[in-house]
């Protein structure tokens, strides 16, 4: 199997050996499988070639003869899939790594962005997000979903667009409110919300 990653070319001494490709190649050795760096820089970064490859323009994104996908959790999660050093073969084992992955991006890396952030005065959130929901949009397209068809990536961005509905931020974006209301009109969403708002109901604090 060819494996290609995608890397920085250079980034200042203080990002040296933090950067996201690090996780991938990390597990790719772990896994014992040989792998290729692409290094990009700033050009790159914005080209519509590597925009198909990774919507962000960020490092790092993954190829091999089945898949091309970023995200390095997803990409770490991959090739756990396909190796016993990252993850036990049974499918209870698999799902209790995944959550571990996920807690580590989603429980813990947030709030550590969160202190880095104020701590190096960098962009503030709200410049953030908008730099990626413009990236998000622009992935989107014309498409109905985000894979051409509903998955469980549509369900949890739904799930996270919904929140930015009152703020106004998510009207700015119409392809992805588009998006929120075509996955929210699903009538599974509709029964979780309900039973959601059931529970809810019925115990009100009197
Ligand atoms: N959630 C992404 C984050 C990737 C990410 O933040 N990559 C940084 C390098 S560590 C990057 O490419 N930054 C440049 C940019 O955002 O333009 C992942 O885990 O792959």
């Amino acid at each position: 199997m060819t494996i290609e990653i995608s890397a920085f070319r250079w980034v200042p001494p203080f990002a040296q050996g933090y950067v996201r490709d690090l996780r991938v190649r990390w597990a790719l050795e772990e896994a014992g499988f040989p792998y290729a760096a692409t290094l990009i820089g700033p050009k790159d970064q914005s080209s519509e070639r590597y925009r198909q490859w990774q919507p962000f323009g960020q490092v790092p994104a993954y190829k091999d003869e089945q898949v091309e996908l970023f995200e390095s959790g997803a990409i770490v999660l991959y090739l756990a899939r396909q190796s016993e050093a990252l993850a036990p073969n049974d499918e209870a084992g698999r799902a209790r790594v995944m959550q571990w992955v996920i807690a580590a991006l989603n429980s813990i890396e947030p709030f550590a962005q969160n202190v880095i952030r104020e701590r190096e005065r960098l962009p503030n959130a709200e410049a953030m997000l908008t730099k990626r929901l413009e990236c998000l949009s622009a992935w989107l397209g014309d498409k109905d979903y985000l894979e051409g068809r509903f998955t469980a990536g549509d369900l949890i961005m739904t799930t996270v667009l919904r929140e930015l509905v009152d703020s106004g931020v998510l009207a700015r974006y119409p392809a992805l409110d588009a998006l929120r209301q075509r996955c929210e009109a699903r009538p599974a969403f509709r029964r979780a919300f309900d039973a959601q708002m059931q529970a809810f109901r019925e115990n009100a604090p009197a």
